[in-house]
Protein backbone atom coordinates (compact mmCIF):
# COMPACT_ATOMS: atom_id res chain seq x y z
CA UNK A 1 0.00 0.00 0.00
CA UNK A 2 1.07 3.55 -0.81
CA UNK A 3 1.87 6.27 1.52
CA UNK A 4 -1.08 8.20 0.06
CA UNK A 5 -3.79 6.09 0.11
CA UNK A 6 -2.81 4.74 3.91
CA UNK A 7 -3.04 8.44 5.07
CA UNK A 8 -6.48 8.85 3.22
CA UNK A 9 -7.71 5.49 5.51
CA UNK A 10 -6.08 6.09 9.07
CA UNK A 11 -5.52 9.62 9.23
CA UNK A 12 -7.37 12.90 9.54
CA UNK A 13 -7.16 14.80 6.92
CA UNK A 14 -4.44 18.00 8.33
CA UNK A 15 -2.54 15.07 9.89
CA UNK A 16 -2.45 13.56 6.42
CA UNK A 17 -1.91 16.51 4.78
CA UNK A 18 1.04 17.48 7.03
CA UNK A 19 2.33 13.90 6.59
CA UNK A 20 2.17 14.01 3.16
CA UNK A 21 3.92 17.17 2.87
CA UNK A 22 7.13 16.16 4.99
CA UNK A 23 7.44 12.68 2.89
CA UNK A 24 8.23 14.68 -0.15
CA UNK A 25 10.31 17.36 1.54
CA UNK A 26 12.32 14.66 3.20
CA UNK A 27 12.76 13.38 -0.47
CA UNK A 28 14.34 16.86 -1.21
CA UNK A 29 16.54 16.98 2.13
CA UNK A 30 17.90 13.30 1.99
CA UNK A 31 19.49 13.95 -1.67
CA UNK A 32 20.76 17.61 -0.77
CA UNK A 33 22.98 16.25 2.54
CA UNK A 34 25.94 15.55 1.12
CA UNK A 35 25.97 19.17 -0.83
CA UNK A 36 25.18 21.36 2.06
CA UNK A 37 27.61 20.44 4.97
CA UNK A 38 29.59 23.48 4.97
CA UNK A 39 29.79 25.39 8.87
CA UNK A 40 28.07 28.39 9.09
CA UNK A 41 28.53 31.43 11.59
CA UNK A 42 25.11 31.72 13.19
CA UNK A 43 24.18 29.60 15.71
CA UNK A 44 21.26 27.78 16.89
CA UNK A 45 18.05 28.81 19.56
CA UNK A 46 20.52 26.55 21.80
CA UNK A 47 23.70 27.91 21.21
CA UNK A 48 24.58 24.94 18.64
CA UNK A 49 26.36 25.88 15.89
CA UNK A 50 24.30 25.71 12.35
CA UNK A 51 24.91 23.57 9.43
CA UNK A 52 23.83 24.56 5.69
CA UNK A 53 22.19 21.35 5.94
CA UNK A 54 20.39 22.67 9.17
CA UNK A 55 18.95 25.81 7.71
CA UNK A 56 19.00 24.41 4.32
CA UNK A 57 16.36 21.11 5.79
CA UNK A 58 14.68 23.56 8.25
CA UNK A 59 13.39 25.44 5.08
CA UNK A 60 12.50 22.96 3.07
CA UNK A 61 9.76 21.63 5.73
CA UNK A 62 8.72 24.91 6.78
CA UNK A 63 7.85 25.70 3.45
CA UNK A 64 6.00 22.29 2.44
CA UNK A 65 3.96 22.14 6.23
CA UNK A 66 3.10 25.90 5.17
CA UNK A 67 1.94 24.86 1.51
CA UNK A 68 -0.54 22.37 3.52
CA UNK A 69 -3.08 25.03 4.91
CA UNK A 70 -3.47 23.04 8.21
CA UNK A 71 -0.11 24.69 10.14
CA UNK A 72 -1.18 27.26 12.76
CA UNK A 73 2.77 28.07 13.16
CA UNK A 74 5.86 25.76 12.54
CA UNK A 75 8.42 26.17 15.34
CA UNK A 76 12.09 24.59 14.81
CA UNK A 77 14.77 23.73 16.97
CA UNK A 78 16.79 26.26 14.24
CA UNK A 79 14.73 29.19 14.89
CA UNK A 80 14.29 32.07 17.20
CA UNK A 81 10.38 32.19 16.55
CA UNK A 82 7.68 30.23 14.77
CA UNK A 83 6.31 30.90 11.50
CA UNK A 84 2.67 31.62 11.68
CA UNK A 85 0.37 30.66 9.17
CA UNK A 86 -3.48 29.58 9.21
CA UNK A 87 -3.87 26.15 9.64
CA UNK A 88 -4.94 24.10 12.99
CA UNK A 89 -2.30 22.12 13.93
CA UNK A 90 0.83 23.47 15.59
CA UNK A 91 3.95 21.54 14.34
CA UNK A 92 7.39 21.47 16.32
CA UNK A 93 10.18 19.94 14.26
CA UNK A 94 13.71 19.27 14.48
CA UNK A 95 14.51 19.24 11.08
CA UNK A 96 17.92 17.81 11.01
CA UNK A 97 18.82 15.64 13.96
CA UNK A 98 21.97 15.02 14.12
CA UNK A 99 24.04 17.13 12.35
CA UNK A 100 27.49 16.65 13.69
CA UNK A 101 27.31 13.28 11.83
CA UNK A 102 26.96 14.44 8.37
CA UNK A 103 30.91 13.94 7.75
CA UNK A 104 30.87 10.52 9.16
CA UNK A 105 28.03 9.39 6.83
CA UNK A 106 25.73 8.35 10.74
CA UNK A 107 22.38 7.77 10.29
CA UNK A 108 20.54 11.31 10.35
CA UNK A 109 16.56 12.32 11.37
CA UNK A 110 13.93 14.94 11.69
CA UNK A 111 11.46 14.62 14.27
CA UNK A 112 7.96 16.63 13.98
CA UNK A 113 5.74 17.09 16.80
CA UNK A 114 1.48 17.52 15.66
CA UNK A 115 0.20 19.26 18.43
CA UNK A 116 -3.62 20.49 18.91
CA UNK A 117 -2.75 23.52 21.12
CA UNK A 118 -0.56 26.78 20.48
CA UNK A 119 3.03 26.18 21.12
CA UNK A 120 4.77 26.00 24.18
CA UNK A 121 2.60 22.96 24.85
CA UNK A 122 2.75 19.22 26.84
CA UNK A 123 3.44 16.16 25.32
CA UNK A 124 -0.49 15.45 26.33
CA UNK A 125 -1.23 17.73 23.16
CA UNK A 126 0.18 15.82 20.59
CA UNK A 127 -2.41 14.79 18.16
CA UNK A 128 0.51 12.82 16.34
CA UNK A 129 4.32 12.81 15.72
CA UNK A 130 6.57 11.56 13.18
CA UNK A 131 10.40 10.70 12.61
CA UNK A 132 12.16 9.99 9.44
CA UNK A 133 15.70 8.18 9.33
CA UNK A 134 18.24 8.97 6.27
CA UNK A 135 20.40 5.93 6.77
CA UNK A 136 20.47 3.02 4.03
CA UNK A 137 16.72 3.78 3.50
CA UNK A 138 14.82 6.61 4.32
CA UNK A 139 11.89 5.45 6.35
CA UNK A 140 8.88 7.07 7.96
CA UNK A 141 7.52 5.85 11.22
CA UNK A 142 4.32 7.69 12.60
CA UNK A 143 1.96 7.53 14.58
CA UNK A 144 -1.65 9.46 15.52
CA UNK A 145 -2.82 7.61 18.50
CA UNK A 146 -3.43 4.53 17.08
CA UNK A 147 -0.65 2.67 16.62
CA UNK A 148 3.00 3.08 15.34
CA UNK A 149 3.37 2.72 11.55
CA UNK A 150 6.43 3.07 9.18
CA UNK A 151 6.77 3.64 5.55
CA UNK A 152 10.04 3.07 3.56
CA UNK A 153 11.24 5.58 0.17
CA UNK A 154 11.39 2.99 -2.81
CA UNK A 155 13.13 4.52 -6.40
CA UNK A 156 11.23 3.25 -8.99
CA UNK A 157 12.88 4.37 -12.25
CA UNK A 158 13.07 8.06 -12.28
CA UNK A 159 10.28 8.81 -9.42
CA UNK A 160 10.00 7.26 -5.66
CA UNK A 161 7.31 6.47 -3.98
CA UNK A 162 6.57 5.15 -0.07
CA UNK A 163 5.72 1.94 0.42
CA UNK A 164 4.12 0.36 3.29
CA UNK A 165 7.16 -1.22 5.81
CA UNK A 166 4.49 -2.57 8.85
CA UNK A 167 1.57 -1.29 10.60
CA UNK A 168 1.09 -1.46 14.66
CA UNK A 169 5.28 -1.77 15.58
CA UNK A 170 6.06 -2.64 18.93
CA UNK A 171 9.40 -3.04 21.17
CA UNK A 172 9.78 -6.32 21.52
CA UNK A 173 9.63 -8.17 24.81
CA UNK A 174 12.89 -8.68 25.31
CA UNK A 175 15.59 -5.46 25.62
CA UNK A 176 18.67 -6.32 23.70
CA UNK A 177 20.41 -2.70 23.26
CA UNK A 178 21.54 0.22 25.33
CA UNK A 179 23.03 3.47 23.97
CA UNK A 180 23.69 7.03 26.30
CA UNK A 181 24.71 10.00 25.07
CA UNK A 182 27.84 12.40 26.81
CA UNK A 183 30.32 10.71 28.58
CA UNK A 184 30.23 8.70 31.74
CA UNK A 185 32.44 10.75 33.35
CA UNK A 186 29.74 13.62 32.82
CA UNK A 187 26.67 11.61 34.08
CA UNK A 188 24.83 12.00 37.70
CA UNK A 189 25.60 9.10 39.94
CA UNK A 190 22.82 7.22 39.31
CA UNK A 191 23.33 6.61 35.81
CA UNK A 192 26.67 5.77 35.95
CA UNK A 193 25.67 2.88 38.55
CA UNK A 194 22.75 2.14 35.81
CA UNK A 195 25.15 1.99 33.08
CA UNK A 196 27.85 -0.29 34.80
CA UNK A 197 24.95 -2.85 35.83
CA UNK A 198 24.55 -3.62 31.94
CA UNK A 199 27.89 -5.63 32.01
CA UNK A 200 26.43 -9.34 32.88
CA UNK A 201 23.01 -8.31 31.50
CA UNK A 202 23.16 -9.44 28.18
CA UNK A 203 22.53 -6.29 26.18
CA UNK A 204 24.67 -4.57 23.82
CA UNK A 205 26.35 -1.05 23.38
CA UNK A 206 24.60 0.15 19.97
CA UNK A 207 25.45 4.27 20.26
CA UNK A 208 25.46 6.44 16.51
CA UNK A 209 25.80 9.88 18.14
CA UNK A 210 21.84 10.48 16.55
CA UNK A 211 18.89 10.24 18.77
CA UNK A 212 16.73 9.06 15.81
CA UNK A 213 19.26 6.50 15.18
CA UNK A 214 19.80 5.61 18.64
CA UNK A 215 16.29 5.14 19.31
CA UNK A 216 14.96 3.75 16.01
CA UNK A 217 17.21 0.68 16.66
CA UNK A 218 16.02 0.63 20.49
CA UNK A 219 12.43 -0.12 18.88
CA UNK A 220 13.38 -3.13 16.82
CA UNK A 221 15.38 -4.66 19.22
CA UNK A 222 14.18 -3.27 22.49
CA UNK A 223 16.12 -1.72 25.13
CA UNK A 224 16.93 2.02 26.24
CA UNK A 225 18.52 4.87 24.49
CA UNK A 226 19.22 7.99 27.14
CA UNK A 227 20.68 11.14 26.55
CA UNK A 228 20.64 11.67 30.40
CA UNK A 229 21.21 14.51 32.98
CA UNK A 230 24.32 15.54 33.42
CA UNK A 231 25.76 16.78 36.96
CA UNK A 232 27.04 20.20 34.80
CA UNK A 233 24.42 19.86 32.27
CA UNK A 234 21.06 18.77 35.11
CA UNK A 235 18.59 19.48 32.24
CA UNK A 236 20.54 17.24 29.55
CA UNK A 237 20.70 18.44 26.25
CA UNK A 238 17.58 17.42 24.10
CA UNK A 239 14.26 19.75 23.24
CA UNK A 240 11.43 18.58 24.62
CA UNK A 241 8.67 20.45 22.04
CA UNK A 242 10.86 19.16 18.62
CA UNK A 243 12.31 15.71 20.47
CA UNK A 244 11.96 14.11 23.53
CA UNK A 245 7.52 14.29 23.60
CA UNK A 246 7.35 13.83 19.91
CA UNK A 247 9.56 10.40 20.45
CA UNK A 248 8.28 9.50 23.35
CA UNK A 249 4.44 9.41 22.30
CA UNK A 250 5.66 7.47 19.71
CA UNK A 251 7.30 5.00 21.78
CA UNK A 252 4.52 5.21 24.18
CA UNK A 253 2.22 4.14 21.28
CA UNK A 254 4.90 1.04 20.33
CA UNK A 255 4.24 -0.20 24.16
CA UNK A 256 7.32 1.77 26.02
CA UNK A 257 7.75 4.35 28.81
CA UNK A 258 10.09 7.71 28.63
CA UNK A 259 10.56 9.03 31.43
CA UNK A 260 12.85 12.88 32.53
CA UNK A 261 14.23 11.09 35.19
CA UNK A 262 11.18 11.14 37.82
CA UNK A 263 8.02 10.56 36.21
CA UNK A 264 6.38 10.61 32.10
CA UNK A 265 8.09 12.73 30.03
CA UNK A 266 4.63 13.43 28.09
CA UNK A 267 3.12 15.30 31.34
CA UNK A 268 6.37 18.07 31.20
CA UNK A 269 4.78 21.37 30.67
CA UNK A 270 7.59 23.37 28.97
CA UNK A 271 7.44 26.98 29.45
CA UNK A 272 9.84 27.94 26.85
CA UNK A 273 10.26 26.25 23.03
CA UNK A 274 13.56 25.25 23.27
CA UNK A 275 13.55 23.80 26.66
CA UNK A 276 15.24 20.32 27.51
CA UNK A 277 15.04 18.36 29.32
CA UNK A 278 17.20 14.24 30.29
CA UNK A 279 15.87 11.67 28.56
CA UNK A 280 15.53 8.10 29.35
CA UNK A 281 13.37 5.93 26.71
CA UNK A 282 12.48 2.45 25.15
CA UNK A 283 11.45 -0.55 27.15
CA UNK A 284 9.37 0.32 30.04
CA UNK A 285 11.04 -2.12 33.03
CA UNK A 286 14.52 -0.28 32.07
CA UNK A 287 12.95 2.71 31.78
CA UNK A 288 10.81 2.52 35.23
CA UNK A 289 13.85 0.53 36.56
CA UNK A 290 16.29 3.74 36.36
CA UNK A 291 13.56 6.34 37.05
CA UNK A 292 13.19 4.61 40.45
CA UNK A 293 17.30 4.81 40.83
CA UNK A 294 17.20 8.37 39.64
CA UNK A 295 14.17 9.69 41.88
CA UNK A 296 13.73 6.76 44.70
CA UNK A 297 10.55 8.35 46.44
P1 LIG B 1 23.36 17.56 16.48
O1 LIG B 1 22.05 17.70 15.74
O2 LIG B 1 24.02 18.84 16.84
O3 LIG B 1 24.29 16.58 15.81
O4 LIG B 1 22.99 16.92 17.89
C1 LIG B 1 22.39 15.66 17.85
C2 LIG B 1 21.81 15.43 19.22
O5 LIG B 1 20.96 16.48 19.58
C3 LIG B 1 21.07 14.10 19.30
O6 LIG B 1 20.65 13.64 18.06
C4 LIG B 1 22.10 13.16 19.88
O7 LIG B 1 21.51 12.15 20.66
C5 LIG B 1 22.94 14.09 20.74
O8 LIG B 1 22.88 15.37 20.14
C6 LIG B 1 24.37 13.63 20.78
O9 LIG B 1 25.03 14.56 21.61
P2 LIG B 1 26.57 14.34 21.92
O10 LIG B 1 27.27 14.66 20.63
O11 LIG B 1 26.85 15.29 23.02
O12 LIG B 1 26.75 12.89 22.33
Amino acid sequence: MKLEEFLRLNAPEDLAALTAAVAKASLEVWGSIPFKTGLLEETNPSGEAQKAIDVYSNDVFVEALIATGHAAEVASEEMEEPVESKGGVSVAMDPLDGSSNVETNNPLGSIFGFYSDRLPASGRRLAGALYVTYGASLTLTFSFGKGVHRFVALREGAGTSFQLFGVGLKLPEKPEVYGFGGSRSEWIPAVARFWDSFDGRGLRNRYCGTFVGDYNQVLARGGIFSYPALVKRPKGKLRVLYECAPMAYINEQAGGYASDGSGNVLDIEPRALAETSPLYIGSAGLVHEIEKSISPT
